[in-house]
């Protein structure tokens, strides 16, 4: 533990002050998740911050159809079109079952249907309590296999297992370390 201290306080020193902030534990502040539609379209990001509370995730989406949608985080960093079913099941590192009505639930992966007004876009900020940043966690979101925010064509029932009833994947982006790119 001293080697360790040691070598902390040598690295802070080199690297000057700022570093203080980012300490070797810190989590990465910041992801991302750019959102497309099966055909390749744009349809909007996800900002996700780390705060003591979970991981806030702030949606920015236009052009999807209106109306209540699932919203999940799948468990496989890759979102291959048409169908998305390369972004795998909910992330679910607890092993439960899906959805907040189901008494053996929920996964980590789940979170709120999506209300998407009739023009289509819609900013929204939710917190997930059951994911992290934290890289080495077993619920971060930075896993060898990534993971992916997930929105589907019909609204999650809270309770069907593995998926809410749900429907097709209307929507997929891989969630990534970093700030959204500039648009
Ligand atoms: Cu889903």
């Amino acid at each position: 533990m001293k080697h360790l201290s040691a070598l902390v306080s040598c690295s802070l020193l080199l690297a000057g002050a700022p570093a203080l902030a980012q300490s070797p534990a810190a989590p990465p502040p910041v992801a991302n998740a750019e959102l497309k539609t099966a055909d390749g379209k744009d349809v909007g990001t996800a900002t996700l911050t780390q705060t003591p509370d979970g991981v806030r995730i702030a949606i920015a989406v236009k052009g999807l159809p209106p109306g209540e949608h699932a919203f999940h985080v799948h468990a496989v960093g890759k979102c291959e079109a048409p169908g998305f079913t390369s972004a795998g099941p909910h992330f679910n590192p607890e092993n439960k079952k899906h959805g907040k009505l189901n008494h053996e639930g929920h996964h980590a992966g789940d979170m709120d249907n999506v209300s998407i007004p009739a023009n289509g876009n819609l900013t929204l900020t939710v917190v997930n309590k059951d994911i992290t940043l934290d890289k080495g966690k077993p619920n971060s979101v930075f896993q060898a296999a990534g993971t992916t925010l997930v929105v589907h064509a019909n609204k999650d029932d809270y309770t069907t297992d593995p998926a809410g009833n749900a429907g097709d994947r209307i929507a997929c982006g891989v969630i990534t370390e970093g700030p959204a790119k500039a648009r």
